[in-house]
């Protein structure tokens, strides 16, 4: 059916029609307009992205599974699009009396109000839970097989993943052992079934584990449960706030949605954007890049309390910077006497070894102050393991809280119950033999005199020195694993 042929507005003026108050009412429709909601719906959702990125403010509604007459209370009580925005997390269909007037509303509104209406997939948008639960029977009994086919190539279509204002992550079911970054879900291609395990079958149906950690087995017999760690480590890694989900009937409780909230940002401290409009926005696909291991910015400054303003400019303006774990710098002016808010730099904590001035042999004093992202390496969670600052070293060590490290470092493992093999590379017992004897008899001097004073320059070279030697004089085999 061609766009003009379908009244989307008749057809909604029809739905809306029936009073609440009086459930059950069946709204007649022909199979034209159910199929017309059908493929123009379509076109849509593939024209927007599988993961949507949306601003606030948005209302977000949980399962509504076929309850029509609770569908036209929430929008008496939240106010008909485009009065306001909606996002919808999924399982239109099954269970309920009136599955068809429901889909069919929610499509309607999409294809009317495209930037206001968001529809998630839940984990009954799929042939082969609602061929059984309901929705087929529906679509039989009121039409044909037919129309339940249309509906299937509407749902194998649907988007999976909205993130509301950069800072609440929404889906059906939850989060996946299998999801280190957003971009996994951009490459999802629709249309697609929901497989049986995986990405895509996690963030339609797993469930958070109230009490336990880590991942664990999930009762329904797919995908996993996931533990309050998991959720924190989640947020943190991707710096968001919320995650928000449905697929679940929480008993009589009043909300249909979980909310599993970050804790420690102070109401004031989260960013607010009021009176935007809801809307896919179109901005070029921004990756979220987030190391799994510290990352280190090293320099040399001649002074770092005049190049405090570049260096707020940077980590404002380059992911670099702004995302890096630690920055470290040479310092000439850390003396005692210099005080640490001539260095304050937002989202970063100060940590500094200073020169003590009778150790100073140099003309100036000096010292390394290390800047520690606050976003990664908690502040109570960082403290100074080592400080030495003499004529010919200095040293600065840092201890990050092991709670902290664990989240680094679990981050970078894989699914915890996979047990796919993977070969590493494992030092042989001369190793450490054969590695002292080759940097014994290097002669740094010579590494380091082409760069003079560029400690950069220098840093780079040597790094890529001492690779070139564990590459090429360390004994080391090739040994199979089970992660
Ligand atoms: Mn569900």
């Amino acid at each position: 059916m061609a766009e003009g042929e379908l009244n989307v507005d008749g057809l909604i003026t029809r739905l809306q029609e029936v009073e609440a108050s009086l459930p059950g009412r069946i709204v007649q429709m022909t199979e034209a307009e159910v199929r017309g909601l059908c493929i123009l719906s379509r076109e849509i959702f593939l024209r927007q992205p599988i993961l949507l990125e949306i601003e606030a403010p948005i209302k977000i509604c949980g399962n509504i599974h076929g309850h029509y007459s609770g569908l036209l209370r929430l929008f008496e009580r939240g106010g008909f699009p485009p009065e306001a925005n909606y996002l919808f997390l999924g399982d239109y269909v099954d269970r309920g009396r009136q599955s068809l007037e429901t889909i069919c509303l929610l499509l309607a509104y999409k294809i009317k109000y495209p930037e206001n209406v968001f529809l998630l997939r839940g984990s009954h948008e799929c042939a082969s839970i609602n061929r059984i639960e309901g929705f087929y029977d529906e679509c039989e009994r009121r039409f044909n097989i037919g129309i339940w086919e249309t509906f299937t190539d509407c749902f194998n279509c649907l988007p999976i993943v909205a993130i509301i204002s950069e800072k609440i992550f929404c889906c059906h079911g939850g989060l996946s052992p299998d999801l280190q970054n957003m971009e996994q879900i951009r490459l999802i291609m629709r249309p697609t079934v929901v497989p049986d395990t995986g990405l895509l079958c996690d963030l339609l149906w797993s469930d958070p584990d109230m009490e336990g950690q880590g991942w664990g087995r999930n009762n329904r017999g797919v995908s996993f449960t996931f533990g309050a760690d998991v959720v924190d480590e989640f947020l943190i890694r991707h710096d968001m706030d919320l995650i928000c989900r449905s697929h679940e009937l929480l008993g009589l409780r009043h909300t249909p949605l979980l909310c599993v909230e970050r804790p420690e940002i102070p109401e004031e401290l989260r960013r607010r954007r009021r009176g935007c409009r809801a809307g896919v926005k179109r901005r070029e696909r921004k990756r979220r890049f987030k190391p799994c291991l510290p990352s280190v910015i090293m320099g040399n400054v001649r002074s770092l309390p005049n190049n405090m303003e570049e260096l707020t400019a940077l980590t404002r303006l380059q992911r670099e910077y702004r995302e890096c774990s630690l920055m470290c710098f040479t310092e000439t002016w850390l003396t005692e006497l210099s005080p640490d808010s001539h260095v304050n730099l937002d989202g970063f904590q100060l940590v500094r070894a200073d020169r003590k001035a009778t150790e100073c042999g140099k003309k100036k004093g000096g010292g390394i102050a290390v800047l520690v992202n606050d976003r990664w390496c908690h502040p109570a969670h960082t403290s100074v393991k080592e400080m030495l600052c003499t004529r010919d070293l200095e040293l600065l060590a840092l201890q990050i809280g092991s709670t902290q490290l664990s989240r680094i470092f679990k981050a970078s493992t894989p699914k915890p119950s996979s047990s796919s093999p993977r070969t590493v590379k494992e030092w042989s017992e001369e190793t450490s033999a054969r590695l002292r004897d080759c940097f014994e008899t290097t002669d740094w001097e010579a590494l380091c005199s082409p760069h003079g004073t560029d400690i950069d320059s220098m840093t780079h070279c040597i790094t890529d020195y001492i690779n070139f030697c564990e590459e090429n004089t360390v004994p080391s085999k090739l040994r199979l694993v089970m992660s």
